[in-house]
């Protein structure tokens, strides 16, 4: 029985997805390092520094940690940039829509984001007092594909696993979601991933599973 749903944030609930790949393009450029966007899709749900990692196996230097640091500052800053001119518009009628109905059905909802940035997201997009938990990157010490961001938000919300969707545009999303013990929605660029449980193409389609 599902008591509970635990959303992504990037790539789920709105499209900040395209703003890290924009951020990290732009840093990449700058340091003459190769980047497009078949690599950006192994950053999905991966830390900042894991996917820093990902973009500098294509760079002809070894980095030392301080200047990994001062890159991801870089990416980061510019990441921020683009995420002060989000408003309530950037989350679409339709997921807006969808979560009130789901909220009406009775079901606890959350966030599990690896994020270091999701309140400041969710407050640029008008949900930040709208999630009855928000497990994010600020709280967790290992990021997905390891299940601890989803497990904090289960807790948060007073919730068994195996009560809970989670919903992932990443692999390593649904791969922390199965490690976890979650059933487990893929949209997005996970809704072709042989391992999500249930593969959807449209953010209504979630209140079909439930
Ligand atoms: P930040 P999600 C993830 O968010 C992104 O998918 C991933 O690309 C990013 O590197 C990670 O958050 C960390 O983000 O640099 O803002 O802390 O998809 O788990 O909501
Ligand atoms: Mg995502």
């Amino acid at each position: 029985e599902i008591k509970g749903i635990i959303f992504d944030l990037d790539g789920v609930i709105c499209s900040t997805d395209e703003y890290h790949y924009q951020a990290w393009k732009k840093m990449a450029d700058h340091d003459g390092i190769y980047f497009d966007r078949k690599i950006n899709e192994r950053l999905r749900g991966v830390s900042r520094a894991a996917s820093l990692e990902i973009i500098l196996e294509k760079a002809d230097k070894q980095y030392s940690d301080e200047e990994k640091l001062a890159l991801m500052t870089k990416k980061n800053d510019l990441y921020k940039e683009l995420l002060s001119a989000m408003t309530e518009a950037d989350v679409s009628k339709e997921v807006l829509d969808t979560l009130k109905e789901l909220r009406a059905k009775g079901l606890k909802l959350a966030i599990g984001s690896s994020s270091q940035n999701t309140k400041l997201i969710l407050s640029r997009i008008g949900l930040l007092d709208f999630f009855d938990g928000i497990s994010d990157g600020t709280i967790i010490s290992q990021s997905k594909p390891n299940p601890e961001v989803f497990i904090k938000a289960a807790g948060i919300l007073q919730l068994k696993n195996e009560n809970c969707f989670v919903v992932e545009d990443a692999e390593a999303g649904i791969d922390a979601a199965v490690a976890g013990g979650f059933h487990s929605i893929g949209i997005g660029s996970a809704s072709s991933y042989e391992k999500a449980e249930h593969k959807i193409n449209s953010f209504r389609e979630i209140i079909n599973l439930v």
